[in-house]
């Protein structure tokens, strides 16, 4: 195997350069180019599977441009942008700070509108065409899922409740500090009946109340059926809708974090929340601990009374999560 730059086609028809991959000469001859990235020091290795042949996505020259690699190339693509968010403004080297490989499986399950990290990998669906286009499309997605990586190797917030709403929130947070465009999640996966419907992203961190929840949740809201940005709108979910709440009451934490960062920006939001998670969050942290040590680690890095601690103060406070 041999490291090799080749390019490739995204899911929206963007030129991939620069794609990372290795080029193999199987012994039946010939010449092979795999999603396989040894480029980087320190990390086993960044891969890109084919769920369908339970392979390295693979191709016979260095150019990945058929329909179907599509969600393979951005997948790959998008792993390494995330990878080095967390090398460079974190000194975090991948998921476990161990360089355990990043691994994303695509092309998983028909018309699948989701993605996920399964404990080990990330997964995605392609969509059904109409709700969602391939998933990798989405920095932000792939950021959301590597996130929960991240999180499973530090705090390991439960995914149930308050816990699993944080541990939401964070995968939300990172993927609008990563896919620093906007402050939504999603905007790149929505397919076309999604956008005729006025479903223009999944969520929304700078208004979580631009889009509806899930139908059945709406009778454990204030009634108005969309996403809160407030304690007030709290949803008080069973745990048999999503996990009681976990991306629902998320985008109460998700507001408080773009609050916070209209006054100090995504590079202080993502220092302060980084420390939190690695040096102070546990599985059972809720809201009002969030609350504690975000500011705290606001404290630490830009000291007592600092803009920064302010701004964290201030998120929490114009959600109704109080000090107490
Ligand atoms: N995409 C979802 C998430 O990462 C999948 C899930 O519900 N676990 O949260
Ligand atoms: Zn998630």
């Amino acid at each position: 195997m041999e490291d090799h730059k080749g390019v490739g086609t995204g899911v929206h028809g963007e030129h991939r350069d620069d794609l990372h991959m290795s080029r193999v000469k199987p012994d039946k001859g010939g010449t092979m180019f795999m999603l396989a990235d040894h480029s980087h020091e320190g990390i086993e290795g960044i891969y890109t599977y084919d769920y369908n042949t339970g392979e390295l996505a693979e191709n016979n020259s260095a150019s990945f441009k058929d329909e179907y690699h599509h969600p393979a190339v951005d997948a790959h693509y998008n792993s390494e942008i995330v990878y080095e968010y967390y090398k460079e403004e974190h000194d975090r080297n991948s998921l476990d700070d161990e360089g355990m490989a990043i691994i994303s499986y695509v092309n998983y399950g028909t018309d699948f509108n989701n993605a996920f990290w399964n404990g080990q990998h990330m997964t995605y669906g392609n969509g059904d065409g109409d709700f969602m286009v391939p998933l990798s499309a989405g920095l932000d997605v792939a950021a959301h899922e590597m996130t929960h990586g991240v999180i499973t190797n530090t705090a390991n917030l439960v995914y149930r409740n308050q816990p699993g709403a944080l541990n939401e929130a964070y995968a939300d947070i990172f993927g609008a500090i990563i896919d620093d465009e906007n402050w939504e999640i999603g905007e790149d996966i929505m397919g076309p009946g999604a956008i005729a419907d006025g479903r223009t992203a999944l969520r929304s961190l700078s208004d979580p109340s631009k889009f509806p929840v899930n139908e059945a949740y709406i009778p454990y809201g204030n009634g108005d059926g969309l996403y809160p940005s407030h304690m007030d709108e709290y949803y008080d979910l069973p745990l048999h809708l999503d996990n009681g709440g976990v991306h629902i009451n998320s985008s109460i934490i998700n507001h408080a974090a773009y609050l916070t960062a209209q006054e100090i920006g995504r590079d202080a939001l993502g220092q302060i929340y980084y420390r939190a998670l690695v040096h102070y969050l546990t599985p059972y942290s809720d809201f009002q601990e969030a609350r504690q040590v975000l500011i705290q680690s606001a404290i630490d890095l830009y000291g007592e009374g600092s803009e920064e601690a302010i701004a964290t103060a201030s998120g929490f406070d114009q959600v109704g999560i109080y000090e107490e």
